[in-house]
Protein backbone atom coordinates (compact mmCIF):
# COMPACT_ATOMS: atom_id res chain seq x y z
CA UNK A 1 0.00 0.00 0.00
CA UNK A 2 1.50 3.39 -0.86
CA UNK A 3 2.10 5.44 2.03
CA UNK A 4 1.55 9.47 2.03
CA UNK A 5 2.74 10.36 5.30
CA UNK A 6 4.44 13.70 5.29
CA UNK A 7 6.80 12.33 8.58
CA UNK A 8 10.21 12.48 7.28
CA UNK A 9 11.77 11.35 10.51
CA UNK A 10 15.04 9.65 9.74
CA UNK A 11 15.99 5.90 9.35
CA UNK A 12 19.63 6.49 9.02
CA UNK A 13 20.79 3.03 9.03
CA UNK A 14 17.55 1.80 6.99
CA UNK A 15 16.48 -0.16 9.92
CA UNK A 16 13.07 -0.90 8.27
CA UNK A 17 15.27 -2.56 5.27
CA UNK A 18 15.77 -4.97 8.05
CA UNK A 19 11.84 -5.91 8.09
CA UNK A 20 9.39 -7.99 6.07
CA UNK A 21 7.60 -6.92 3.55
CA UNK A 22 4.47 -7.65 5.03
CA UNK A 23 6.06 -5.40 8.26
CA UNK A 24 6.68 -2.34 6.01
CA UNK A 25 2.52 -2.77 4.71
CA UNK A 26 1.65 -2.65 8.26
CA UNK A 27 4.07 0.48 9.13
CA UNK A 28 2.60 2.23 6.29
CA UNK A 29 -1.01 0.92 6.64
CA UNK A 30 -0.61 2.47 10.48
CA UNK A 31 1.37 5.67 10.01
CA UNK A 32 -1.25 6.46 7.31
CA UNK A 33 -3.67 6.13 9.71
CA UNK A 34 -1.58 7.79 12.85
CA UNK A 35 -1.18 10.72 10.26
CA UNK A 36 -5.44 10.70 9.41
CA UNK A 37 -6.94 9.90 12.38
CA UNK A 38 -4.77 10.42 15.73
CA UNK A 39 -2.63 13.38 14.87
CA UNK A 40 -5.16 15.98 13.89
CA UNK A 41 -7.15 15.55 16.97
CA UNK A 42 -5.23 14.72 19.54
CA UNK A 43 -4.01 18.19 21.27
CA UNK A 44 -7.87 18.37 21.87
CA UNK A 45 -7.83 14.75 23.19
CA UNK A 46 -4.87 15.95 25.54
CA UNK A 47 -6.33 18.66 26.68
CA UNK A 48 -9.94 17.47 27.48
CA UNK A 49 -7.90 14.74 29.17
CA UNK A 50 -10.25 12.16 26.86
CA UNK A 51 -9.35 8.62 24.98
CA UNK A 52 -10.89 8.71 21.11
CA UNK A 53 -13.20 6.11 21.68
CA UNK A 54 -14.55 5.95 17.92
CA UNK A 55 -11.34 4.87 16.92
CA UNK A 56 -11.20 1.32 18.57
CA UNK A 57 -13.24 -0.31 15.65
CA UNK A 58 -10.88 1.22 13.68
CA UNK A 59 -8.12 -0.40 15.44
CA UNK A 60 -9.37 -3.67 14.96
CA UNK A 61 -10.72 -3.62 11.62
CA UNK A 62 -7.17 -2.64 10.80
CA UNK A 63 -6.05 -5.99 12.87
CA UNK A 64 -4.23 -3.98 14.96
CA UNK A 65 -5.47 -5.52 18.42
CA UNK A 66 -4.39 -8.66 19.48
CA UNK A 67 -2.10 -8.10 16.01
CA UNK A 68 0.31 -11.40 17.43
CA UNK A 69 -2.08 -14.08 19.05
CA UNK A 70 -3.21 -17.04 16.17
CA UNK A 71 -6.80 -17.81 15.78
CA UNK A 72 -9.90 -16.12 17.31
CA UNK A 73 -10.53 -13.44 14.97
CA UNK A 74 -6.67 -12.34 16.16
CA UNK A 75 -4.04 -11.23 13.19
CA UNK A 76 -1.40 -13.94 13.69
CA UNK A 77 0.78 -11.58 12.65
CA UNK A 78 4.90 -11.40 13.77
CA UNK A 79 6.08 -9.84 16.84
CA UNK A 80 7.97 -7.17 15.03
CA UNK A 81 5.14 -6.26 12.78
CA UNK A 82 3.11 -5.92 16.60
CA UNK A 83 6.60 -4.09 17.74
CA UNK A 84 5.71 -1.82 14.66
CA UNK A 85 2.28 -1.05 15.50
CA UNK A 86 3.41 0.39 18.84
CA UNK A 87 6.26 2.37 17.20
CA UNK A 88 3.70 4.23 14.95
CA UNK A 89 0.84 4.50 17.60
CA UNK A 90 3.55 5.95 19.86
CA UNK A 91 4.16 8.19 17.20
CA UNK A 92 0.78 9.37 17.29
CA UNK A 93 0.35 9.52 21.37
CA UNK A 94 1.64 7.28 24.10
CA UNK A 95 -2.08 6.86 24.73
CA UNK A 96 -2.53 5.21 21.52
CA UNK A 97 0.21 2.39 22.37
CA UNK A 98 -1.31 2.08 25.95
CA UNK A 99 -4.65 1.07 24.72
CA UNK A 100 -2.92 -1.29 21.90
CA UNK A 101 -0.60 -2.16 24.88
CA UNK A 102 -3.34 -3.28 27.36
CA UNK A 103 -5.55 -4.85 25.09
CA UNK A 104 -3.40 -6.62 23.17
CA UNK A 105 -0.54 -7.90 25.79
CA UNK A 106 -2.14 -6.92 28.87
CA UNK A 107 -6.03 -8.72 28.43
CA UNK A 108 -6.41 -10.58 24.78
CA UNK A 109 -2.86 -12.41 25.62
CA UNK A 110 -3.67 -13.90 29.11
CA UNK A 111 -6.88 -14.91 27.65
CA UNK A 112 -5.25 -16.55 24.89
CA UNK A 113 -2.57 -18.28 26.92
CA UNK A 114 -4.32 -19.04 30.19
CA UNK A 115 -7.78 -19.05 29.44
CA UNK A 116 -10.70 -21.83 28.94
CA UNK A 117 -11.98 -22.51 25.03
CA UNK A 118 -15.26 -20.80 26.45
CA UNK A 119 -13.11 -17.63 27.29
CA UNK A 120 -11.10 -17.52 24.21
CA UNK A 121 -14.17 -18.21 22.41
CA UNK A 122 -16.40 -15.26 24.21
CA UNK A 123 -13.84 -12.82 24.51
CA UNK A 124 -11.08 -12.55 21.94
CA UNK A 125 -13.33 -12.30 18.59
CA UNK A 126 -15.44 -8.94 20.49
CA UNK A 127 -11.34 -7.31 21.53
CA UNK A 128 -9.69 -8.09 18.59
CA UNK A 129 -12.77 -6.03 16.48
CA UNK A 130 -12.28 -3.23 19.60
CA UNK A 131 -16.07 -4.58 20.06
CA UNK A 132 -14.68 -4.95 23.91
CA UNK A 133 -12.40 -3.46 25.56
CA UNK A 134 -10.33 -4.67 28.38
CA UNK A 135 -7.95 -3.48 31.79
CA UNK A 136 -5.06 -5.13 33.55
CA UNK A 137 -5.59 -4.82 37.17
CA UNK A 138 -2.39 -5.67 38.82
CA UNK A 139 -0.55 -2.72 40.42
CA UNK A 140 -2.69 -1.68 44.10
CA UNK A 141 -1.94 1.19 46.02
CA UNK A 142 0.40 -0.13 48.23
CA UNK A 143 2.22 -2.96 45.58
CA UNK A 144 3.30 -1.08 42.62
CA UNK A 145 6.99 -2.34 41.97
CA UNK A 146 6.06 -5.36 44.09
CA UNK A 147 3.12 -6.49 43.00
CA UNK A 148 3.91 -10.40 44.78
CA UNK A 149 3.06 -8.54 48.24
CA UNK A 150 -1.14 -7.94 47.12
CA UNK A 151 -3.17 -7.66 49.23
CA UNK A 152 -6.61 -8.38 46.81
CA UNK A 153 -7.89 -11.51 47.65
CA UNK A 154 -10.58 -13.73 46.25
CA UNK A 155 -12.58 -16.04 48.38
CA UNK A 156 -13.73 -19.38 47.23
CA UNK A 157 -17.77 -19.60 47.80
CA UNK A 158 -20.39 -22.09 46.43
CA UNK A 159 -20.65 -21.27 42.24
CA UNK A 160 -17.66 -18.64 42.57
CA UNK A 161 -15.39 -16.43 44.07
CA UNK A 162 -15.59 -13.12 45.92
CA UNK A 163 -13.15 -10.35 45.73
CA UNK A 164 -11.91 -7.92 48.30
CA UNK A 165 -9.69 -5.35 47.52
CA UNK A 166 -8.13 -2.22 45.57
CA UNK A 167 -6.74 -1.95 42.24
CA UNK A 168 -4.88 1.57 41.41
CA UNK A 169 -3.59 3.05 38.43
CA UNK A 170 -5.50 0.71 35.86
CA UNK A 171 -5.58 1.82 31.92
CA UNK A 172 -8.69 1.82 30.64
CA UNK A 173 -10.52 0.42 33.48
CA UNK A 174 -13.34 2.96 33.11
CA UNK A 175 -14.01 2.62 29.98
CA UNK A 176 -13.78 -1.33 30.01
CA UNK A 177 -16.10 -4.49 29.62
CA UNK A 178 -14.00 -6.79 31.00
CA UNK A 179 -11.34 -6.23 34.00
CA UNK A 180 -8.65 -8.47 34.37
CA UNK A 181 -8.48 -8.63 38.02
CA UNK A 182 -5.00 -10.36 39.66
CA UNK A 183 -5.93 -11.33 43.30
CA UNK A 184 -4.80 -14.45 45.68
CA UNK A 185 -7.13 -16.97 46.38
CA UNK A 186 -8.13 -18.37 49.49
CA UNK A 187 -4.94 -16.59 51.10
CA UNK A 188 -2.49 -18.71 48.84
CA UNK A 189 -1.56 -17.83 45.44
CA UNK A 190 -2.24 -15.57 42.56
CA UNK A 191 -4.91 -16.03 39.96
CA UNK A 192 -6.26 -14.22 37.48
CA UNK A 193 -10.39 -13.48 37.39
CA UNK A 194 -12.25 -12.19 34.52
CA UNK A 195 -14.99 -9.61 35.80
CA UNK A 196 -17.63 -8.10 33.83
CA UNK A 197 -18.64 -4.72 33.18
CA UNK A 198 -21.42 -3.78 35.62
CA UNK A 199 -20.71 -6.85 37.88
CA UNK A 200 -22.11 -5.78 41.49
CA UNK A 201 -19.28 -5.16 43.77
CA UNK A 202 -16.99 -3.96 41.24
CA UNK A 203 -16.32 -0.14 40.85
CA UNK A 204 -13.95 2.27 38.64
CA UNK A 205 -12.93 5.46 39.77
CA UNK A 206 -10.86 7.69 37.40
CA UNK A 207 -7.84 9.28 38.34
CA UNK A 208 -8.17 12.70 37.89
CA UNK A 209 -5.34 15.64 37.50
CA UNK A 210 -2.50 13.77 35.55
CA UNK A 211 0.04 16.02 34.10
CA UNK A 212 0.75 12.46 31.71
CA UNK A 213 -0.88 10.09 29.19
CA UNK A 214 -3.83 12.69 29.39
CA UNK A 215 -5.69 11.24 26.23
CA UNK A 216 -5.91 7.45 28.07
CA UNK A 217 -8.21 6.76 30.97
CA UNK A 218 -6.39 5.77 34.00
CA UNK A 219 -8.85 4.58 37.31
CA UNK A 220 -8.93 2.36 40.82
CA UNK A 221 -10.89 -0.09 40.91
CA UNK A 222 -12.85 -1.03 44.21
CA UNK A 223 -13.58 -4.26 44.92
CA UNK A 224 -16.29 -4.83 47.54
CA UNK A 225 -17.61 -8.51 47.99
CA UNK A 226 -17.49 -8.80 44.14
CA UNK A 227 -19.16 -12.06 43.39
CA UNK A 228 -17.69 -13.58 40.18
CA UNK A 229 -18.82 -17.08 38.80
CA UNK A 230 -16.38 -20.43 39.03
CA UNK A 231 -16.05 -19.92 35.15
CA UNK A 232 -14.32 -16.76 35.98
CA UNK A 233 -11.40 -17.71 37.02
CA UNK A 234 -8.37 -18.31 34.49
CA UNK A 235 -7.47 -21.81 34.74
CA UNK A 236 -3.94 -22.05 33.72
CA UNK A 237 -2.25 -19.19 34.80
CA UNK A 238 -1.15 -19.59 38.20
CA UNK A 239 0.90 -17.63 40.24
CA UNK A 240 2.84 -14.72 40.00
CA UNK A 241 4.68 -15.40 36.93
CA UNK A 242 1.45 -15.73 35.04
CA UNK A 243 0.67 -11.57 35.22
CA UNK A 244 4.44 -10.98 34.73
CA UNK A 245 3.97 -13.04 31.73
CA UNK A 246 2.01 -10.53 30.43
CA UNK A 247 4.13 -7.62 31.70
CA UNK A 248 6.87 -9.54 29.42
CA UNK A 249 5.26 -8.94 26.24
CA UNK A 250 3.91 -5.16 27.07
CA UNK A 251 7.50 -4.51 27.69
CA UNK A 252 8.28 -5.76 24.54
CA UNK A 253 5.60 -3.56 22.69
CA UNK A 254 7.07 -0.16 25.03
CA UNK A 255 10.35 -0.45 23.85
CA UNK A 256 9.63 -0.37 19.45
CA UNK A 257 7.05 2.45 20.52
CA UNK A 258 9.23 5.11 22.85
CA UNK A 259 11.51 5.11 19.74
CA UNK A 260 8.32 5.96 17.55
CA UNK A 261 7.69 9.17 20.31
CA UNK A 262 11.41 9.97 20.04
CA UNK A 263 11.12 10.18 15.84
CA UNK A 264 8.45 12.67 16.54
CA UNK A 265 9.85 14.77 18.28
CA UNK A 266 13.12 14.96 15.91
CA UNK A 267 11.19 15.42 13.24
CA UNK A 268 9.53 18.77 14.39
CA UNK A 269 12.05 19.81 16.22
CA UNK A 270 14.32 19.20 12.75
CA UNK A 271 11.44 20.92 10.68
CA UNK A 272 11.45 23.69 13.64
CA UNK A 273 15.41 24.59 13.33
CA UNK A 274 15.63 24.35 9.99
CA UNK A 275 13.13 27.52 9.56
CA UNK A 276 13.79 29.21 12.86
CA UNK A 277 15.86 32.27 12.49
CA UNK A 278 18.13 33.59 14.53
CA UNK A 279 21.19 35.96 14.62
CA UNK A 280 20.12 36.06 11.20
CA UNK A 281 20.81 32.65 10.80
CA UNK A 282 18.68 29.61 10.87
CA UNK A 283 19.29 27.86 14.49
CA UNK A 284 19.79 24.78 12.18
CA UNK A 285 23.43 26.26 11.40
CA UNK A 286 24.84 26.60 14.11
CA UNK A 287 27.12 23.69 15.78
CA UNK A 288 25.59 23.31 18.94
CA UNK A 289 22.39 22.43 17.82
CA UNK A 290 23.78 20.63 15.08
CA UNK A 291 25.34 18.58 17.98
CA UNK A 292 21.95 18.02 19.16
CA UNK A 293 20.81 16.68 16.38
CA UNK A 294 24.11 14.09 15.82
CA UNK A 295 23.81 12.67 19.49
CA UNK A 296 19.78 12.31 19.10
CA UNK A 297 20.44 10.66 15.95
CA UNK A 298 22.50 8.23 17.22
CA UNK A 299 20.59 7.89 20.54
CA UNK A 300 17.29 6.72 18.14
CA UNK A 301 19.46 4.90 15.68
CA UNK A 302 20.73 2.40 18.84
CA UNK A 303 17.21 2.14 20.05
CA UNK A 304 15.85 1.22 16.42
CA UNK A 305 18.70 -1.40 16.42
CA UNK A 306 17.34 -2.60 19.74
CA UNK A 307 13.95 -2.88 18.66
CA UNK A 308 14.30 -4.85 16.13
CA UNK A 309 17.06 -7.58 17.19
CA UNK A 310 14.38 -8.03 20.32
CA UNK A 311 11.45 -8.53 17.26
CA UNK A 312 13.74 -11.18 15.87
CA UNK A 313 14.11 -13.29 19.32
CA UNK A 314 10.58 -12.97 19.80
CA UNK A 315 9.70 -13.71 16.73
CA UNK A 316 12.12 -17.36 16.80
CA UNK A 317 11.40 -17.30 20.07
CA UNK A 318 14.41 -17.36 22.16
CA UNK A 319 13.55 -14.03 24.15
CA UNK A 320 13.92 -14.01 27.94
CA UNK A 321 12.77 -11.83 30.70
CA UNK A 322 15.73 -9.83 30.93
CA UNK A 323 16.09 -8.82 26.99
CA UNK A 324 13.02 -7.27 27.00
CA UNK A 325 14.12 -5.39 30.38
CA UNK A 326 17.06 -4.12 28.43
CA UNK A 327 15.35 -2.42 25.65
CA UNK A 328 12.40 -1.08 27.52
CA UNK A 329 14.84 0.70 30.09
CA UNK A 330 16.94 2.25 27.44
CA UNK A 331 14.78 2.75 24.65
CA UNK A 332 12.34 4.95 26.91
CA UNK A 333 15.23 6.79 29.04
CA UNK A 334 16.54 7.43 25.27
CA UNK A 335 13.31 8.91 23.88
CA UNK A 336 12.67 11.24 26.98
CA UNK A 337 16.46 12.36 26.47
CA UNK A 338 15.35 12.96 22.84
CA UNK A 339 12.05 14.82 24.19
CA UNK A 340 13.38 16.61 26.62
CA UNK A 341 16.80 17.86 24.18
CA UNK A 342 13.48 18.68 21.20
CA UNK A 343 11.78 20.85 23.12
CA UNK A 344 14.78 23.03 24.41
CA UNK A 345 15.46 23.61 20.91
CA UNK A 346 12.05 24.64 20.16
CA UNK A 347 12.66 27.47 22.73
CA UNK A 348 9.58 28.89 24.09
CA UNK A 349 7.63 27.79 21.29
CA UNK A 350 8.23 24.33 22.81
CA UNK A 351 6.16 24.98 25.70
CA UNK A 352 3.06 25.14 23.96
CA UNK A 353 0.63 22.42 22.72
CA UNK A 354 1.10 23.71 19.34
CA UNK A 355 3.99 21.11 19.28
CA UNK A 356 4.20 17.93 20.40
CA UNK A 357 7.65 17.59 22.17
CA UNK A 358 6.41 18.31 25.91
CA UNK A 359 3.10 15.94 25.24
CA UNK A 360 5.89 13.45 24.89
CA UNK A 361 7.92 14.17 27.69
CA UNK A 362 4.94 13.99 29.63
CA UNK A 363 3.67 11.21 28.79
CA UNK A 364 6.94 9.05 28.89
CA UNK A 365 7.04 10.63 32.55
CA UNK A 366 4.75 7.96 32.69
CA UNK A 367 6.26 5.23 30.33
CA UNK A 368 9.41 5.13 32.21
CA UNK A 369 7.60 4.01 35.81
CA UNK A 370 4.62 2.05 34.47
CA UNK A 371 5.29 -1.96 32.87
CA UNK A 372 8.20 -1.67 35.13
CA UNK A 373 10.20 1.23 36.30
CA UNK A 374 13.51 2.40 35.11
CA UNK A 375 15.15 1.25 38.29
CA UNK A 376 13.01 -2.05 38.36
CA UNK A 377 14.53 -2.94 35.16
CA UNK A 378 17.93 -2.11 36.04
CA UNK A 379 17.79 -4.62 39.11
CA UNK A 380 15.91 -7.47 36.85
CA UNK A 381 19.41 -6.88 34.64
CA UNK A 382 21.58 -6.58 37.63
CA UNK A 383 20.11 -10.54 38.84
CA UNK A 384 20.64 -11.56 35.37
CA UNK A 385 24.47 -10.24 35.05
CA UNK A 386 25.52 -11.26 38.84
CA UNK A 387 22.89 -14.16 39.54
CA UNK A 388 22.12 -12.05 42.83
CA UNK A 389 18.89 -10.70 43.12
CA UNK A 390 18.88 -7.52 44.95
CA UNK A 391 14.92 -6.54 45.17
CA UNK A 392 14.62 -7.52 48.56
CA UNK A 393 17.52 -5.33 49.82
P1 LIG B 1 10.21 -13.40 41.27
O1 LIG B 1 10.40 -14.33 42.44
O2 LIG B 1 11.40 -12.85 40.57
O3 LIG B 1 9.31 -14.13 40.17
C1 LIG B 1 8.12 -14.85 40.50
C2 LIG B 1 7.90 -15.88 39.40
O4 LIG B 1 7.69 -15.20 38.15
C3 LIG B 1 8.70 -15.58 37.20
N1 LIG B 1 9.06 -14.36 36.46
C4 LIG B 1 8.65 -14.11 35.22
N2 LIG B 1 7.93 -14.86 34.37
C5 LIG B 1 7.67 -14.33 33.15
N3 LIG B 1 8.09 -13.11 32.77
C6 LIG B 1 8.80 -12.32 33.62
N4 LIG B 1 9.19 -11.10 33.24
C7 LIG B 1 9.11 -12.82 34.91
N5 LIG B 1 9.78 -12.32 35.97
C8 LIG B 1 9.75 -13.27 36.92
C9 LIG B 1 9.85 -16.11 38.04
O5 LIG B 1 10.64 -17.00 37.30
C10 LIG B 1 9.10 -16.79 39.16
O6 LIG B 1 8.61 -18.02 38.65
P2 LIG B 1 8.43 -19.31 39.63
O7 LIG B 1 8.13 -20.44 38.70
O8 LIG B 1 9.75 -19.47 40.35
O9 LIG B 1 7.31 -18.97 40.54
O10 LIG B 1 9.23 -12.24 41.74
P3 LIG B 1 9.48 -11.01 42.69
O11 LIG B 1 8.28 -10.89 43.59
O12 LIG B 1 10.84 -11.09 43.33
O13 LIG B 1 9.39 -9.76 41.68
C11 LIG B 1 10.30 -9.54 40.72
C12 LIG B 1 10.04 -8.18 40.01
C13 LIG B 1 10.35 -7.03 40.94
C14 LIG B 1 10.98 -8.15 38.81
C15 LIG B 1 8.58 -8.07 39.54
O14 LIG B 1 7.72 -8.06 40.58
C16 LIG B 1 8.34 -6.90 38.64
O15 LIG B 1 8.51 -7.00 37.43
N6 LIG B 1 7.89 -5.71 39.20
C17 LIG B 1 7.45 -4.59 38.38
C18 LIG B 1 5.94 -4.52 38.38
C19 LIG B 1 5.37 -4.04 37.09
O16 LIG B 1 6.04 -4.02 36.06
N7 LIG B 1 4.11 -3.75 37.10
C20 LIG B 1 3.42 -3.37 35.88
C21 LIG B 1 1.92 -3.34 36.10
S1 LIG B 1 1.00 -3.31 34.61
C22 LIG B 1 1.32 -1.82 33.93
O17 LIG B 1 2.09 -1.04 34.36
C23 LIG B 1 0.56 -1.52 32.72
S2 LIG B 1 0.88 -0.01 31.99
C24 LIG B 1 -0.11 -0.26 30.67
C25 LIG B 1 -0.07 0.74 29.62
O18 LIG B 1 0.74 0.57 28.66
O19 LIG B 1 -0.91 1.69 29.68
P1 LIG C 1 6.80 2.35 43.56
O1 LIG C 1 6.89 0.86 43.39
O2 LIG C 1 6.33 2.86 44.86
O3 LIG C 1 8.24 2.95 43.24
C1 LIG C 1 8.60 4.29 43.62
C2 LIG C 1 10.10 4.46 43.39
O4 LIG C 1 10.82 3.50 44.20
C3 LIG C 1 10.54 4.20 41.95
O5 LIG C 1 11.57 5.06 41.61
C4 LIG C 1 11.08 2.77 42.00
O6 LIG C 1 12.04 2.50 40.99
C5 LIG C 1 11.70 2.74 43.40
N1 LIG C 1 11.80 1.37 43.92
C6 LIG C 1 10.79 0.52 44.25
N2 LIG C 1 11.27 -0.66 44.68
C7 LIG C 1 12.62 -0.55 44.61
C8 LIG C 1 13.71 -1.44 44.89
N3 LIG C 1 13.50 -2.70 45.30
N4 LIG C 1 14.97 -1.00 44.70
C9 LIG C 1 15.20 0.25 44.24
N5 LIG C 1 14.24 1.14 43.94
C10 LIG C 1 12.96 0.72 44.12
N6 LIG C 1 -0.68 -0.98 36.63
C11 LIG C 1 -1.50 -2.01 36.29
O7 LIG C 1 -1.57 -3.03 36.96
N7 LIG C 1 -2.29 -1.91 35.17
C12 LIG C 1 -2.28 -0.83 34.37
O8 LIG C 1 -2.99 -0.79 33.36
C13 LIG C 1 -1.44 0.27 34.72
N8 LIG C 1 -1.47 1.42 33.99
C14 LIG C 1 -0.76 2.51 34.42
C15 LIG C 1 -0.91 3.72 33.76
C16 LIG C 1 -0.24 4.85 34.21
C17 LIG C 1 -0.44 6.16 33.51
C18 LIG C 1 0.65 4.75 35.30
C19 LIG C 1 1.44 5.95 35.75
C20 LIG C 1 0.81 3.55 35.96
C21 LIG C 1 0.10 2.42 35.55
N9 LIG C 1 0.18 1.21 36.25
C22 LIG C 1 -0.63 0.15 35.89
C23 LIG C 1 0.96 1.12 37.47
C24 LIG C 1 2.47 0.97 37.24
O9 LIG C 1 2.79 -0.31 36.79
C25 LIG C 1 3.17 1.30 38.56
O10 LIG C 1 3.04 2.69 38.74
C26 LIG C 1 4.63 0.89 38.55
O11 LIG C 1 4.75 -0.53 38.56
C27 LIG C 1 5.41 1.47 39.73
O12 LIG C 1 4.71 1.33 40.93
P2 LIG C 1 4.49 2.58 41.92
O13 LIG C 1 3.96 3.68 41.11
O14 LIG C 1 3.70 2.10 43.07
O15 LIG C 1 5.93 2.99 42.37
Amino acid sequence: MAHASPYTAMDFYDVDALLTEEDRIVRDTVRSFVDAEILPDIRRHFRDGTFPLDLIPRFGEMGLLGSQLEGYGCAGMSYTAYGVICREMERGDSGARSFCSVQSSLVMYPIHRYGSEEQKRKWLPEMAAGRKIGCFGLTEPDFGSNPGGMATTAKTVKGGFVLNGNKYWITNASIADLSLVWARLDGGTIRGFLVEKGTKGCTPEEIRGKYSLRASDTSGIVLEDCFVPSDAILPEGVGLKAPLSCLDSARYGIAWGAVGAAQACFDEALRYAKTRIQFDRPIASFQLVQNKFAEMLTWITSAQLQAWRLGRLWDEGTHEPAHTSLAKRHNVEMALKVGRTCRDILGASGITEEYAALRHVLNLESVITYEGTHDIHGLILGERITGIPAFKG
